[in-house]
């Protein structure tokens, strides 16, 4: 039998993740038999290339999506709201990668190595969301441990890559070092400070409980997706003067003991995880490394020696390809061939 091909839209195809997702198809040679590209009026007739073809980026509408049957989101939280159920309403499914359909209790959150039993349940409003880049980096490296002892609780910071926040903000930190190099004055348009030479403890909007919403994203996405509300966690999220790869320091303590020599033979079998964790040869996650490919690299893995089932490790995964693009294409992919 022929394989079965489809008809694929991306939204906010000319955004850093919007560009990545275009990659990614083609990459995984995702079965597509046409591929629509989307944005604003700002970009309609742009040209973007797909498997040596031009493609002519078109203004989203409401009529975007008649004829589509599955559609890639990564326009920004408001647009989400407004086209996604529009989309949903004419047949196509939406994998949506912004924070807007999350916390839905009737929208999927998936990680596929983790969750993927969960996609059932788009049918209920033809929406799937796709989680936070910090939030799957976490799960993917943490949940074949909840699995085996039980995490009780979290405390994670994070080392997050400028290319989070879109094009814009990579053109910043490259303007600003380059500025700083050069002895001329700094300017600053996307972040409040300057984020060249600098870090920043904000990522998104500050709450009334003092937290930023990337923070709270962060605890609220990972008892979705692990599917246990018992999990206590606690985040600070620190935007770093990277362009690719997001890190992370992640302390847990577990119900049952389990010994750092044993999480690491754990992950090394992990789906989506590579383990680089071997301090005698200086070999640790770096976002250096991260950046470009799909893995979660894990290292530094070792007891927390202040409590009894503790363990600290340190990860690395690039935001834009596992912590958005990538993850929503697995996701595509799982629908294409389970229910679609
Ligand atoms: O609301 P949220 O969820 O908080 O998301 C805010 C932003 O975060 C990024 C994404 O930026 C989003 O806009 N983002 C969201 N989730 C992310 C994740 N998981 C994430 N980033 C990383 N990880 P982005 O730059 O990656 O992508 C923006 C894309 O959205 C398209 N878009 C915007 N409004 C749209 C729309 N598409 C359809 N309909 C709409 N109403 C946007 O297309 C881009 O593809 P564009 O045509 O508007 O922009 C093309 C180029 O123009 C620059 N630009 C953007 N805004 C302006 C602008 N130029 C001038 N003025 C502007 N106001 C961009 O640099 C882009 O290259
Ligand atoms: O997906 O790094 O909720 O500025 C929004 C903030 C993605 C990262 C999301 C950033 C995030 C983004």
């Amino acid at each position: 039998m022929a394989e079965k091909k489809f008809n694929v839209a991306v939204a906010g195809a000319t955004g850093a993740v919007g560009n990545q997702m275009i990659a990614c198809l083609e990459e995984r040679n995702f079965p597509i038999k046409s591929l629509k590209l989307l944005a604003s009026s700002r970009s309609a007739g742009r040209q973007l290339r797909f498997k040596g073809d031009s493609i002519a980026v078109e203004e989203m509408t409401d009529n975007s999506f008649k004829g589509v049957d599955i559609a890639l989101f990564s326009a920004g939280g408001g647009t989400s709201l407004k086209f996604a159920p529009m989309a949903a309403k004419s047949g196509c499914v939406v994998v949506d990668n912004s924070s807007a359909w999350r916390m839905d209790p009737e929208v999927p959150l998936i990680v596929p190595e983790v969750n993927p039993h969960a996609i059932a349940q788009y049918k209920t409003k033809g929406i799937i969301a796709n989680p936070n880049c910090s939030t799957i980096q976490m799960v993917v490296a943490l949940n074949p441990i909840h699995k085996k002892c039980g995490i009780k609780r979290i405390v994670v910071s994070t080392y997050q890559a400028v290319s989070g926040t879109g094009k814009k903000a990579i053109d910043e930190l490259l303007n600003q070092t380059r500025a700083m190099m050069n002895f001329l004055s700094v300017e600053k348009n996307v972040y409040p400070h300057r984020i060249a030479f600098n870090c920043l403890p904000h990522i998104d909007v500050f709450l009334e409980n003092g937290y930023t919403k990337e923070e709270m994203k962060m605890v609220h996405e990972t008892r979705k997706i692990m599917e246990d509300n018992s999990i206590g966690v606690t985040a600070t999220t620190v935007r770093v003067p990277v362009f690719f790869g997001h890190s992370e320091s992640i302390n847990i303590e577990t119900r049952e003991y389990i010994s750092a020599a044993d999480v690491r033979k754990l992950l090394e079998t992990a789906p989506g995880v590579k383990v680089v964790d071997n301090v005698s040869e200086k070999a640790y996650p770096m976002p250096i490394d991260a950046a470009g490919q799909d893995l979660t690299l894990v290292g530094r893995i070792r007891q927390d020696e202040s409590v009894a089932n503790g363990i600290n490790m340190w990860i690395a995964a690039d935001n834009i390809r596992k912590g958005a693009a990538t993850n929503a294409v697995q996701i595509a992919e799982i629908l294409a061939q389970k229910y679609l």
